[in-house]
């Protein structure tokens, strides 16, 4: 058996079952051995930011981890962007760099770079093997690193003799490590907060987001006690049924103005919220003045079980309270970024997985569909766009027979977009909403508040999409995905209501205007 035989046996046996790749020479061996480990499925991305991406979107859904084939440090680096999402949601991830034969490596050949130093910016986990009699180990390894709570990107460099070498077995798996079990001191000192009646904030993130913990800290609000979330959740399980949560606004104006008052902050799966950004003569940590910080549970730890035990102590009869079902009417005329998040509202399927990229033109999204039937949400975890597209590529792999919605700005779109030929190519259930306001509006808005004086029309062009003019249904349909366009509220709904009804992927172009 080689190397990379070895390693692709591993990978099954670990329970990785899909390959995002974008290979080179230096992976051919890796390719070869797919033909040999059927259960392990390849899916080809056509840019190393969608195998990663994808890999986030299947990690986030599945919890378990799969893999991303990348070429070298130059195809490491173009994935790099999701991987920094994937770091930052606690995704498990395995990502595979293929890397030249050891001793080719002193000839500094035109693809030779760093790539351990270009892993290490992301990855938990980082180890290039070097025989292929221990790959199979170096791989089981890698999986448990990937998958110890809440999750981390491992990232395995592959030299290409060590795949191509022989003498190499599979691994057997190695054990994984469980969430780290309820603190009893930290479930005290937050009771004793609760108890005392000050005003408190209890800020749920990561595991925290799922229906188990939602529904233990739904139990503990009340007069004094408020819930909100991060503000970009990895997975948020919400809908009808499900305790609601507000999610703390990216915007740290108004992210400080949902804090305000607060004399305790209890973080339950978050870290401390901090504005995204460093805007001139504003602080950084959005904590108020005067509120003290406790941790209940960070990302690794048993978050939902914390919750839990602190609702049986302070709250024992307490039920929580779930979202009622709730949709808005199909709303008339012109489309904007309000009319379109009622279509969605009204129409978004039960169990439906939305990956959130709409930015500004996502700001009526929640509220529209807060009651409808339960579905997951996920986010822009880490800032860098490009997410979207690929992120539903992998939740729809990770889980077949639910519809996942893409909602995206048009710009963010455009960084991934021949994710949309994957999308064809696996015919996978996916709906991409493109919300084309023609501009890098948020960018607009963060030019005047960052006090960049002196913007004229140079800057602003550096800001525009409008020319010339992305035409989104030919660029899906020129990747093999059916789209249509919409300018009016009911275009949108019936573009919406077919691309739902029939299987296989579809865009909708949604024209809107900028909300400034
Ligand atoms: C990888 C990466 N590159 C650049 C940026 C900076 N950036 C933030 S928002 C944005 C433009 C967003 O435009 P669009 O996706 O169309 O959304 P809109 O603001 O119009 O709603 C850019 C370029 C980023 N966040 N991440």
């Amino acid at each position: 058996m080689n190397g990379a035989q070895a390693l692709l046996r591993t990978l099954a046996d670990c329970g990785v079952s899909v390959c995002f790749a974008n290979p080179g020479t230096s992976e051919m061996h890796f390719v070869a051995a797919l033909d040999t480990v059927p259960e392990l499925r390849g899916v080809l991305c056509l840019f190393e930011g969608v195998a990663t991406g994808a890999a986030d979107g299947y990690g986030r859904m599945a919890g378990r981890p799969a893999a991303a084939l990348l070429h070298l440090g130059p195809g490491l680096a173009n994935g790099l962007a999701n991987l920094h999402n994937a770091r930052r949601a606690g995704t498990p991830l395995l990502a595979v760099v293929g890397d030249h034969a050891s001793y080719h490596k002193r000839y500094d050949a035109p693809l030779e770079s760093d790539i351990d130093a270009i892993a290490g910016a992301v990855s938990g986990w980082v180890r290039r093997s070097a025989r292929s009699a221990d790959l199979g180990a170096d791989a089981a390894e890698a999986i448990a690193a990937a998958m110890a709570p809440p999750g981390r990107v491992a990232t395995l460099i592959l030299p290409a003799d060590v795949s191509w070498s022989g003498g190499a077995e599979p691994a057997a798996p190695a054990a994984v490590r469980s969430p780290a079990p309820v603190r009893e001191e930290a479930i005290r000192a937050a009771g004793s907060v609760l108890r005392g009646g000050e005003p408190c904030v209890i800020l749920l993130g990561g595991p925290g987001m799922r229906r188990p913990g939602l529904e233990a800290a739904s139990r503990l609000a009340g007069e004094s006690v408020r819930l909100l979330s991060e503000t970009f959740p990895a997975r948020h399980e919400r809908g009808a049924g499900i305790p609601p949560v507000d999610r703390l606004a990216y915007l740290a104006e108004l992210a400080a103005g949902q804090l305000a008052g607060t004399r305790h902050l209890v973080l339950a799966g978050a870290r401390p919220p901090v504005s995204f950004f460093a805007y001139p003569g504003r602080p950084s940590s959005l904590v108020p003045e005067g509120c003290q910080v406790h941790v209940l549970a960070e990302a690794p730890d048993d978050v939902a079980g914390a919750l839990a035990a602190l609702a049986d102590l302070v709250a024992p009869d307490a039920k929580p309270v779930p979202q009622q079902p709730e949709r808005p009417d199909l709303p008339d005329g012109e489309l904007s970024a309000q009319t379109a998040a009622a279509v969605i509202g009204a129409l978004l399927p039960e169990a439906a997985i939305v990956c959130d990229e709409a930015n500004t033109s996502g700001l009526w999204l929640g509220g529209a569909t807060a009651g409808a039937p339960p579905h997951d949400w996920l986010t822009l975890t880490g800032g860098a766009i490009g997410q979207g597209l690929p992120l539903a590529a992998g939740a729809a792999i990770a889980c077949p027979g639910r519809s996942v919605l893409a909602l995206e700005a048009d710009g963010s779109a455009m960084y991934t977009i021949s994710a949309l030929w994957t999308h064809a190519r696996e015919q996978l259930d996916i709906t991409t909403v493109i919300f084309s306001n023609r501009r890098y509006a948020i960018l607009g808005m963060e030019l005047d508040r960052v006090g960049a004086a002196g913007a004229g029309e140079a800057a602003r062009r550096l800001l525009d999409l409008s020319g010339p003019r992305l035409d989104f249904t030919a660029l899906a349909t020129g990747m093999g995905v059916p789209a249509s366009h919409a300018s009016t509220a009911a275009e949108l709904a019936a573009g919406l209501r077919q691309a739902l009804a029939e299987p296989g992927p579809h865009l909708v172009e949604a024209i809107v205007p900028p909300p400034w």
